[in-house]
């Protein structure tokens, strides 16, 4: 596959779940991945007032996890809490709770959050990254966040550039906006943050960014470099837009961070219900759930 970062030719948007520079519909091209699904537990927003099952404790982020993992998610996306809700970056709680995680959900693939709540500094949300975890999420771009403004200026990527290329820590690149992604790739071209093969997530339909839409998808994907893997994750219902990439070759993430409910004012009792609920829509289009193992070999972990 050819390398594109640099040159920012465009990836053609391809049913292989890896974005290369083949044509859309070519039969004797297709080869689909399986679909990696990601949950995204807790967040540092939600609380249990808008759905008692969103997890505080470290008994009730294992029991998310593990009903996520059981239902299909090979991924885990891990924001934390104190008991009393309230978000932290603290590194030992990480270390705490994805030690349990791993334990109750072997192989699992975690994501730690450098994103964690606006307002909080850069340095606090660097935290988890001094536990070497294979991923880490990477913000690429100060964006407006319902009425809040979450703030990630240049010297503060390229502080998380640096650190990830340190520790040897695959970034996920959240893009909430289209600029983001101009801003990573710039991040990965520069050397200053780890480039191919790239891992981007687009954060769609956050208020006061870039909205849901299927064609905003397909541009964003269009955009990416040769090689590069990819995962929307729909705020709130955008159930459209999900089985746009699922059915695209992307892959997904669902959980309490970006929605609570199953259905208008049904609220899911578990993320592993929202997760089964994506087994299910991917069975219909066609597409295989990945393992953690295989969701490794396609996001070219080691
Ligand atoms: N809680 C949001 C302000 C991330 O995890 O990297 C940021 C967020 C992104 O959730
Ligand atoms: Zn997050």
């Amino acid at each position: 596959m050819t390398s594109s970062v640099g040159r920012r030719s465009c990836a053609v948007i391809s049913p292989s779940g890896i974005a290369d520079k083949r044509q859309l519909f070519q039969k004797e091209s297709i080869k689909t991945e399986k679909l990696i699904i990601t949950a995204a537990i807790c967040g540092a927003e939600v609380t249990k007032e808008q759905n008692p099952a969103v997890p505080y404790t470290l008994e009730e982020m294992v029991r998310e996890a593990k009903s996520a993992y059981d239902a299909g998610a090979a991924v885990i996306h891990v924001h934390v809490r104190w008991d009393d809700g309230t978000p932290t970056q603290d590194r030992e709680r990480f270390r705490v709770v994805m030690d349990a995680i791993r334990a109750a959900c072997p192989g699992v693939i975690l994501i730690p959050s450098t994103g964690g709540a606006v307002g909080m500094t850069p340095e606090e949300r660097l935290q988890p990254t001094e536990l070497m975890p294979e991923m880490a999420t990477l913000d690429c771009g100060t964006c407006n966040f319902g009425d809040d403004v979450f703030q990630n200026d240049m010297p503060t990527l390229r502080a998380f550039g640096k650190r990830m290329l340190e520790n040897h820590i695959k970034p996920e690149y959240e893009c909430f906006e289209i600029g983001h992604l101009d801003t990573a790739l710039t991040l990965a071209r520069k050397g200053q943050a780890p480039g191919e093969p790239m891992q981007f997530n687009f954060v769609l339909g956050v208020g006061g960014c870039t909205p849901a839409t299927v064609p905003n998808l397909c541009y964003l994907v269009s955009q990416i470099p040769a090689g590069s893997t990819w995962t929307v994750t729909g705020i709130g219902r955008h159930a459209f837009t999900m089985a746009a990439a699922i059915a695209m070759g992307g892959n997904v993430r669902v959980g309490f961070e970006d929605e609570l409910t199953l259905s208008r004012g049904v609220l899911a009792k578990s993320n592993g219900e929202l997760v089964a609920r994506v087994v299910e829509l991917a069975k219909l289009l066609g597409r295989e759930i990945a393992t953690p193992d295989e969701a490794r070999r396609i996001l070219s972990l080691k």
